[in-house]
C-alpha cells in the first residue's frame, strides 16, 4: 500500500490526500511533525533531500514534490483521472492549478514567513498583510478566469486536478483572514467540494495528527 508522509495542515500534503481519495487509492497516512522540524532530520532528508512534505512512498520509490506526485499518480493509475480527457481541458486545469502551485505556494510557505519574522523582524500583522497581498495577486485573476469559463460547481463535470490545488490554498487563506466575498466562483467551488466525502476525509480537521481532532 502507498504511504503518504505528511502534516495535517500542510497544503501540499492536503493536495495529495484529496487526490488519493478522488482516485480511490488506498494509502497509509504517516504524520511528519513540522513543529519539531522532523522534515529536516536525517531520517527524513535521506529519503527526501528537499526536506519537505509530502513524501509519497509508492511503487518502490520515495517521491518528493507534490505536483510531480499528482501527475505521476494520474499516469501510473489512470483510473478515476484527475486530468480531463480533452487536451484543451487538460490545459485549462493545469493553467489554474499551476498558478496556485507556482505563484502562491512559494511566497506563502512557512519557511518564508519565518524568515520574514526572524531575519526582518516583521510582526504577525505585517506578515498577514504580505500573505493577503500575494493571495490577491493570483486569486483575483483566477476568479476572473473562472468567470470567463462560465464555471459551475466544479471546473469541469467533477472535481479533479484544479480542485486538488484550490481547496488547500483556500483553507490556508481562511487561516489568514483573506476576504473571499468578491470571489463567488472560488467560494462556490470550495463549498461544492467540501460537501463531498472524499474532500471531508482529506480535510486537515480529520487527520490523526491534528491535535484538535474530535
Ligand atoms: N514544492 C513543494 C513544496 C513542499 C512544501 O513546501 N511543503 C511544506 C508544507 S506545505 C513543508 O514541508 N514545509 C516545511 C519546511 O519547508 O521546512 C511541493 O509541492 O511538494
Amino acid at each position: 500500500m502507498m504511504k503518504l508522509h505528511g502534516y495535517y495542515r500542510s497544503s501540499t500534503s492536503y493536495r495529495l490526500r484529496i487526490a488519493l481519495e478522488l482516485k480511490g487509492l488506498d494509502y497509509e497516512y504517516v504524520p511528519v511533525n513540522l513543529l519539531t522540524s522532523e522534515q529536516k532530520g536525517q531520517a527524513f532528508t535521506s529519503r527526501n533531500p528537499f526536506g519537505s512534505v509530502p513524501l509519497l512512498e509508492a511503487d518502490g520509490r520515495d517521491r518528493a514534490q507534490s505536483m510531480a506526485q499528482l501527475e505521476w499518480l494520474d499516469e501510473a493509475y489512470p483510473e478515476n483521472p484527475l486530468l480531463p480527457a480533452d487536451v484543451e481541458d487538460r490545459y485549462t486545469a493545469r493553467e489554474l492549478a499551476y498558478a496556485i502551485a507556482t505563484e502562491l505556494h512559494a511566497p506563502l510557505n512557512l519557511p518564508v514567513l519565518k524568515y520574514l519574522a526572524n531575519e526582518y523582524g516583521k510582526s504577525q500583522d505585517e506578515i498577514g498583510v504580505w500573505y493577503r497581498h500575494w493571495l490577491a495577486r493570483t486569486l483575483e485573476p483566477l476568479e476572473a478566469r473562472l468567470a470567463q469559463l462560465g464555471t459551475g460547481d466544479f471546473l469541469f463535470d467533477k472535481p479533479g486536478f484544479f480542485e486538488v490545488c484550490l481547496l488547500p490554498q483556500v483553507y490556508n487563506a481562511q487561516r489568514f483572514a483573506f476576504d473571499f466575498s468578491a470571489m463567488p466562483h472560488i467560494t462556490r467551488i470550495e463549498q461544492a467540494c467540501l460537501a463531498l466525502p472524499a474532500f471531508q476525509r482529506a480535510h486537515p480537521d480529520n487527520q490523526i495528527d491534528n491535535p484538535e481532532r474530535k
